[in-house]
């Protein structure tokens, strides 16, 4: 049956006299029920929860609770009984939470309130409705609830203002609004743009509706699909092929507040080792301990500063997960010790196919059979099928006890040195079948504390499957090194899987398009909890051309992983091919990112406290700025945020030489790479491109006629900004003062996290957080340092403060009531720089006019 099919049963219907009458269609629908499909439509038994309404619909039932006053859950059965309450996705400390609502059962309609939230179902039609204290709809069903045989589809109503976000790792428009989408983790090589589904299933998504935001999260692993407007503009939907009708509803009103809630649901990503927010360069692959020294030894010698290198398969014996090439690698251990040495980290990919090699002394096989850890067919053997290796074998991740012997795989990789582990092929791929992957009855066995235990089919677990073996790694690391943060970079994973891991964008192409591509890809996996997640810098199929390289490198500075990687036989991608002149472009951007560390592993520690992401949609930190609020994304292409200060706009189209527009929210701004301000806001903006005056709330421009040395980027005024002195690595300790970046406007504040960027000694309060806040006047200003909270012992003893947008030589400036006398006033860049000494319980910077 075609999963969309209500979709046009809804049109038929007359869905397009919106606003709806929805008893009346509801009625109309259970009429033209067909035979097989099973329609939710009417109320035939409803009883007060303390936490919500228990339903019945003949013999299907419904239960619709609230975790938190903004958080509800639906389950639906086509049965007496709603399925087993478990989830792979949603902790339990989330999903066991529950606050008293207040039961409503009045005339025709059931339901109950939150302090934030009011749920009605219509008795005569089962159609619920979802509305805000004040009675405005946030969500509401187009259609009743549709089951066919496994399958369900849920109806929702899409007012023609409400845009969609999310999904993981589609590509596309970051507007998913006139789209449809299917989650089926597959090997995607050389994905395009339309191809669907890709590597991830994230069923989660956030809707903004003219500034009211939600989020809807399907907490089911089966194939999931969503449509938003596809086939019918009026509703949009979402299904599964099997598994439970098992949603949650996410209230913001403010997007932050919907992204911190599916956090809190699905769970925070840690707070990941410092380096992995250096530049890391990798390739599939380097064939040899000496070329890989070779590129070591180049990163230092050409001074382009690198935390981490890759081994990509080819460093194995004929492909075998977890063996090393003893020709090619002939000192293992030595050689990491090496580059650890070199303050480099190495990151080694472990696929998760162990090779079906019995009787040939190879431990992961061995011990996998003899411990029953791998995947079967219904008839009890062991499936196998043919990736890297060849013939291979599948270990169960479903089975705790399996994840467990997979994590004590890593225990000699582990100390030799790596420091990082890659989890690549575990969609799963499989080679040389028609479907990519494992037949769909293969049986994995769940074998999970929270769950009962049973058999479930591939069908079931296929979208899981990734997110478990990159949890069997990250919590085998964690084992073996408990001070150490484990980094796992998977392909694979679904809804939670940044609990456990890093990501990427898979196999893109090394095209202008790719590059183009990849802003809205990461935008929407930030949106879908997994904010450390980067792309192939240089595009991975297909050589990349130099200009295109230098662009990558640009506009991946800004992105929270940053990784050059390139695919077997095509040209050479690291930063120094082509000319020096281009080497030294490429040199200055990834400088620029380790003198912006602080920043960057500020919002990181940020990130893994509250799960917003670093990389950022304008809307998510300007929901108003428009006068409709519409999402500003959508006026916007391309543009993000790099967390709430920095806005970086590449070009919407990076190949052509065109002048583009770069919408800038309504606040003041600031050209990052000379401090100049460049608007001042919504009362004296006028657009640049035209020189109009704009009124309160209209959106500036600013025009950019492109260059390929330059990315723009722009600081939001009211922004105090950490960096740090170059290095070369991070295990590098700077040398030289912390520098504090003042730019004056509304709401000055900035702040700064350090810890020691590997162990966890910051949960034994070894960190340092500050916290700054600014005033300014005409010529003056009060800067505030806060009192350094944690222990933690930073590299300088000094601050060097640099104020922009500065008129003139000041009259008078004290620290904590003490004259300054050290200070630069630069008239061409109008800035002030100060040099204050370090002290833990901070101060009052105060400059006076003279
Ligand atoms: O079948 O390990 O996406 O990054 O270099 C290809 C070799 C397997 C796919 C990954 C890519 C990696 C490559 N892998």
């Amino acid at each position: 049956m075609n999963r969309r099919r209500f979709g046009k049963l809804v049109a038929a219907l007359g869905l397009s006299c919106l606003p709806l009458n929805v008893p009346q269609l509801f009625a109309q629908g259970a009429k033209a029920q067909r035979v097989g499909v099973t329609l939710l439509d009417h109320v035939t038994g409803a009883a007060a929860l303390s936490n919500g309404v228990e339903l019945k619909a003949g013999k299907a039932s419904m239960q619709i609770t609230a975790l938190r006053e903004d958080v509800l859950r639906i389950r639906i059965s086509k049965t007496e009984k709603l399925p087993e309450d478990a989830s792979w996705a949603v902790l339990p400390s989330a999903r066991t939470s529950s606050v008293a609502t207040t039961y409503d059962a009045q005339g025709g309609t059931v339901g109950f309130h939150t302090k934030l939230l009011k749920v009605l179902i219509d008795r005569s039609t089962l159609s619920m409705t979802i509305s805000d204290q004040s009675g405005r709809f946030l969500l509401q069903d187009a259609a009743p609830i549709e089951f066919y045989d496994d399958r369900f589809r849920v109806y929702k109503r899409m007012p023609g203002q409400e845009h969609y976000f999310g999904l993981g790792d589609k590509t596309g428009p970051l507007d998913r609004r006139g789209g449809a989408y299917e989650m089926w983790n597959t090997d995607q090589y050389r994905f395009q743009e339309s191809t669907d589904p890709l590597y991830k299933a994230i069923p989660f998504f956030l809707a903004d509706n003219a500034g009211r935001s939600y989020g809807v999260f399907l907490d089911n692993t089966w194939r999931t699909s969503f449509d938003f407007g596809k086939e019918d503009s009026k509703a949009y939907s979402f299904g599964a092929d099997g598994g439970p009708v098992d949603y949650y509803f996410i209230y913001g009103p403010k997007p932050k507040q919907v992204v911190e809630g599916y956090a809190w649901l699905t769970g925070l990503p840690p707070l990941p080792p410092q380096w992995s927010l250096g530049f890391q360069q990798s390739r599939y692959s380097y064939m040899t301990e000496a070329k890989v020294r070779e590129i070591a030894d180049r990163m230092r010698a050409d001074r382009i500063p690198c935390d981490a290198l890759y081994l990509d398969i080819d460093y194995q014996a004929g492909n075998a997960p977890f063996t090393v090439n003893q020709e090619t690698f002939p000192n293992f251990p030595n050689f990491v010790q090496e580059l650890k040495a070199k303050q480099f980290s190495l990151v080694m990919i472990t696929d998760l196919h162990i090779a079906d090699r019995p009787n040939q002394g190879y431990a992961p096989y061995d011990t996998g059979i003899a411990g029953n850890h791998f995947v079967k067919n219904p008839d009890g053997s062991v499936f196998v099928g043919k990736v890297w290796p060849g013939p291979s074998v599948f270990p169960d991740f479903t089975r705790k006890e399996s994840r467990d012997w997979w994590g004590g795989l890593y225990k000699e990789f582990s100390e030799d040195g790596a420091a990082g582990f890659w989890n690549d092929m575990n969609e799963p791929s499989v080679f040389e079948v028609p479907s990519k992957t494992m037949p769909l009855g293969l049986l994995h066995r769940i074998e999970e504390p929270g769950f009962v235990s049973r058999f479930a089919s591939h069908e079931e677990i296929h979208n899981l499957y990734g997110m478990e073996n990159s949890r069997g790694t990250y919590e085998g690391l964690l084992r073996l090194k408990p001070q150490q943060r484990p980094f796992v970079l998977t392909r694979a994973t679904y809804a939670g899987g940044q609990r456990y891991a890093a990501t990427w964008t898979g196999d893109n192409s090394s095209t202008w398009n790719h590059l183009r591509m990849s802003t809205p890809m990461l935008l929407s996996l930030g949106l879908s909890g997994f904010s450390m997640a980067g792309d192939d810098i240089g595009g991975y199929a297909g050589s990349t051309t130099s200009d295109l390289l230098t662009k990558w490198l640009e506009v991946g500075a800004f992105n929270p992983i940053y990784r050059d990687h390139s695919e077997k036989f095509t040209a050479d991608q690291e930063p120094w091919v082509g000319t020096p002149e281009a080497e030294a472009v490429r040199r200055k951007y990834i400088e620029d990112r380790y003198r912006l560390m602080p920043y960057l592993y500020t919002l990181a520690e940020e990130n893994s406290r509250t799960g917003l992401p670093m990389m950022r949609p304008l809307f998510l930190e300007f929901p108003d700025a428009t006068a409709d609020k519409h999402p500003l994304d959508l006026d916007a292409p391309n543009q993000f945020m790099l967390g709430q200060s920095l806005l970086v706009a590449p070009a919407p189209y990076p190949e052509q030489p065109d002048s583009y527009l770069v919408t800038l929210p309504p606040v003041s701004w600031y050209d990052y790479w000379t401090g100049k301000k460049i608007t001042d806001g919504p009362h004296k903006a006028v657009a640049v491109s035209t020189g109009v005056p704009l009124g309160i709330g209209e959106l500036q421009s600013v025009k950019i006629l492109p260059q390929l040395e330059v990315l723009p980027v722009f600081v939001r005024g009211g922004s105090i900004l950490p960096f740090a002195p170059l290095v070369q690595s991070t295990k590098e300790k700077p040398n030289g003062p912390l520098t504090l970046k003042v730019y004056p406007g509304d709401q000055c504040e900035g702040s700064l996290y350090q810890d020691d960027g590997i162990s966890f000694a910051y949960r034994d309060k070894d960190y340092l957080r500050v916290k700054y806040d600014c005033e300014s006047g005409k010529d003056s200003l009060r800067l505030h340092i806060g009192t350094r909270e944690g222990h933690f012992q930073p590299w300088w003893s000094d601050i060097e403060v640099t104020i922009f947008n500065w008129d003139a030589t000041p009259g008078k400036i004290t620290y904590s009531g003490a004259p300054i006398s050290k200070f630069h006033f630069d008239v061409s860049s109008r800035s002030l720089t100060i040099s204050l000494p370090e002290k833990a319980e901070g101060g009052e910077l105060e400059i006076v006019a003279r």
